[in-house]
């Protein structure tokens, strides 16, 4: 679309839609029309005359403006886009800069190429690890078979997969464009059933509907696929990657997709993880199994998006070198610089699985010859569901900044060959919830997300302010404060009352909220924390332990393998420490263990009297939704409290040196 010079269009939205999670709305067509509530109106200056009105904002397009075509100015009220799609952010750019007081002055181009939404979506309309509602995407219509095949497994649905909210899936996309992401893949990379046959007739057309309508927001659109598709929907006897049979019917399929989706994005792929099928299996390498699929991609510029979370789930807790930390850097060191251009790694940020508490994966600085994807969860899956407040921005900002041969924040791009290959991933945390993520308050996590893509030295600080100013625009400025003085520190109380010291694992098997200490102790899934009567924690050192500590850079390497020097938060993720030992804020780790859940379950107790204290301040809604969900999480703090105190009063038989209750 060719933009030279606009006046914005202006339209008053004429009732605020109770279900809008977003600040402003635009639409990005073949014009630009803009529809904003009334008072954001007024903030612009615009005259509002009836439906519609006249701005005094002017906006163009000048490619000589940057390199980067998504880039923008704004300046007083002017925006200037280095493209179409740059004139979209910069719009939005004017509007947080408006409505959260700031000077209208600013140039920027995004930190991160990629930023992208991966949906764990499935097409029954359930969604794995989902918390706010079934899925916008998919819903159960025509189906009549309630049968459930196993766990996450996908209903017997018939055809008519498609929820056909177009409303909805507008709102969102604009909402994605809101936040600067590019990118967006709509189906679980568990791919089960029906979900398998997206990529075919059918039921690609309806994902080019959605395509074409996110396609407007400057959103390009992939999908999870099934490794086995070619045996399981193409009638193949395998679907070995280096079977010319195989090739050829993902070529086919491939051809397709690109007849009726001409700027599809490309597929995510969870291969040999977790139960699902890929290259192993017949023998193969992930680089084989990855360019076979990108050599189908090449001529259309598609992208494969391959997944690192690969380990044995079988793992045995009696054999104590083993160590699922270990799993993606042993898989994927050794393919450094094997993949092709358009593949791109998408690792987890942690070496485990997006934990309350876990050090870099050591991938990060070592892959040198690789596009790279870090990952993230927005979807609350260990940290509390979106029941318990838990804005996670200070523990992702810690990753993106850790020092393992340099920051991934610079890293990442730097060791991608090609560099716009690389980037942020996310998965999403919405669903058909009234407010789209379960807790309101959780929304600041999807914005914070999208806002650390963009811009890599934004605070914690910075982008919950933001957040709030531009959501809670309407309450006072005390009111503003009390909800980022609730919100700021949250991921740290969430910390207190969970395992110790990044341990890890003591929760509730497969379900994953709530205490259950040894759920996971004697089981498959490479989870530990071998606590005894002595002490807890699972040496990683190359000394005595795993060894993983030593696929940090030498210097990193050297703090981690040095239990006085490793800090105390990571202690126990790395080594064994008996109940005595002095740690260094000047406390035993009993009592530090103690002192930590006591804290944390206080600290939600005076987050509910500080949320009462707004009654009448905040809307309705928002107001019983968080007071609603602060009550149960004041429950899930006391068990776990009272559940880690107990167990590791009976393990070591050292009472709280402040004498508070702990039950027997
Ligand atoms: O965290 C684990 C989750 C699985 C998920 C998997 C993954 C989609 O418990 O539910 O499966 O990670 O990331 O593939």
């Amino acid at each position: 679309m060719a933009i030279d010079e606009m006046w914005l269009q202006f339209s008053i939205l004429k009732k605020r839609l109770t279900n809008e999670i977003f600040y402003v709305n635009l639409e990005y067509e073949d014009k630009i029309t803009i529809r904003l509530r009334s008072e954001i109106c007024e903030w612009l200056g615009c005259q509002l005359t009836g439906e519609k009105s006249e701005a005094t904002v002017v906006l163009s397009v000048n490619s000589k403006l940057d390199d980067n075509l998504e880039a923008y100015e704004v300046k007083e009220n002017e925006i200037i886009g280095a493209s179409s799609v740059g004139l979209l952010y910069g719009f939005y750019a004017y509007l947080r800069l408006k409505l959260s007081g700031a000077n209208l002055s600013e140039k920027s181009a995004p930190a991160q190429s990629l930023r992208m939404i991966n949906h764990w979506d499935q097409v029954d309309g359930t969604i794995e690890r989902g918390y706010a509602g079934e899925s916008i995407f998919f819903g159960r219509f025509g189906s009549n078979d309630n049968t459930d095949t196993g766990s996450f497994a996908v209903k017997n649905i018939g055809t008519d997969i498609f929820r056909n909210d177009f409303t909805r899936l507008k709102m969102y996309a604009r909402f994605l464009a809101s936040i600067g992401i590019n990118a967006i893949s709509l189906n679980n990379v568990n791919v089960r059933g029906l979900g398998t046959s997206l990529i075919v007739s059918p039921y690609i057309e309806k994902v080019g509907e959605i395509s074409k309508l996110f396609a407007t927001f400057g959103l390009k659109t992939f999908l999870a696929i099934n490794w086995a598709a070619p045996k399981l929907i193409g009638e193949l006897k395998t679907s070995d990657p280096l079977d010319e049979n195989v090739y050829t019917w993902w070529q086919q399929t491939i051809d397709h997709i690109y007849e009726v989706i001409p700027d599809f994005g490309g597929f995510v792929v969870k291969a040999d993880s977790e139960g699902e099928p890929g290259p192993y299996q017949y023998g193969r390498n992930h680089a084989d199994g990855a360019n076979m699929l990108a050599k189908a991609f090449e001529k259309y510029n598609g992208l494969v998006i391959w997944r690192t979370f690969v380990y044995n789930s079988q793992t045995d807790w009696r054999k104590r070198k083993n160590d699922r930390a270990k799993a993606a850097y042993e898989n994927f060191m050794p393919l450094d610089g094997d993949f092709s251009d358009n593949v791109i790694l998408q690792i987890k940020f942690g070496p485990i699985d997006f934990g309350v508490r876990e050090p870099l994966m050591p991938l990060f600085g070592a892959l040198k010859k690789t596009n790279q994807l870090m990952e993230f969860q927005i979807t609350a899956e260990y940290l509390g569901h979106q029941l318990d407040l838990n804005y996670v921005l200070p523990q992702w900002l810690e990753m993106i900044h850790f020092d393992n041969y340099g920051q991934p924040k610079d890293t990442i791009r730097a060791n991608s060959p090609v560099a716009t290959h690389s980037g942020f991933i996310a998965i999403g945390n919405v669903g058909m919830d009234e407010n789209w993520c379960g807790n309101k308050l959780s929304q600041a996590n999807f914005y914070g997300f999208g806002r650390m893509c963009w811009n890599n030295d934004l605070t914690a600080t910075e982008i919950l302010q933001e957040w709030i100013a531009l959501t809670f625009s309407e309450v006072k400025a005390e009111v503003q404060k009390e909800i980022f003085e609730l919100l700021i520190d949250s991921n740290q109380t969430y910390e207190l009352y969970n395992a110790p010291l990044a341990v890890g694992s003591m929760m509730v098997p497969h379900y994953h909220y709530g205490p259950s200490i040894n759920g996971y102790e004697y089981d498959r899934w490479g989870a530990y924390h071998f606590s005894d009567r002595n002490g807890l924690g699972i040496d990683r050192t190359t000394a005595t332990g795993t060894g993983f500590a030593s696929l940090y850079a030498p210097e990193v390497a050297k703090v981690f393998e040095d239990k006085s020097k490793t800090p105390d938060e990571i202690l126990l993720f790395f080594h064994y420490v008996e109940y005595g030992h002095l740690l260094h804020n000047g406390k035993t780790l009993i009592q530090t263990i103690y002192d930590q859940h006591f804290e944390g379950f206080e600290r939600v107790k005076s987050y509910i009297k500080s949320w009462k204290s707004l009654k009448g301040q905040v809307d309705e809604a928002t107001y019983d939704n968080v007071a609603d969900r602060l009550e149960r999480q004041l429950e899930h703090a006391r068990n776990w409290r009272d559940q880690v105190n107990t167990y590791f009063y009976r393990m070591s038989g050292i009472p709280d040196d402040q004498g508070r209750e702990i039950y027997r």
